[in-house]
């Protein structure tokens, strides 16, 4: 059972005291609601290794993962959301791959935007972060 749970891994990527956004695209369900952005792990990636190429791929951008958010999340049956803090490391996010909108959040922003529920927990803890930083 164990081998066959799906780990989605997210970044609440920080630069300049501002959490990024990103809105989705796809699919039809999801289209139009924010997400901290991120995806599948692939077989014999870290969890860090895939939000590194994650946001490389869909975004343009170098990060550094940071820490864990502490929590899991279920997505649907056999999927899991896991989230880390990131850092921007260089280039500036661009919506590449299944996003068509993004946006830098103040700390008084972060709940200015539709966030998919799954994220939410995640997202408040974030913005909890970003606050005290
Ligand atoms: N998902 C939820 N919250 C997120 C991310 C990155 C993904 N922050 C959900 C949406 C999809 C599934 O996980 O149903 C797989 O995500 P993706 O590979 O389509 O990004
Ligand atoms: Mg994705």
């Amino acid at each position: 059972m164990n081998e066959r749970r799906v780990v989605v891994v997210a970044g609440a990527v920080f630069d300049r005291g501002r959490l990024l956004a990103a809105r989705r695209s796809a699919p039809e369900d999801l289209a139009g609601r924010w997400e901290l952005p991120g995806g599948k792990l692939e077989p014999g990636e870290s969890p860090e290794q895939a939000l590194v190429r994650e946001l490389r791929e869909e975004l343009g951008v170098e990060t550094e993962p940071l820490a864990r958010i502490p929590g899991e999340w279920v997505l649907k049956p056999g999927y899991v959301l896991q989230v880390w803090t990131a850092r921007l490391l260089s280039g500036e996010p661009q919506p590449l791959e299944d996003h068509d909108a993004l946006r830098w959040l103040a700390p008084h922003e972060t709940d200015a935007v539709d966030w998919l529920d799954q994220d939410r927990p995640a997202v408040a803890e974030a913005a909890r972060l970003l606050r005290e930083s």
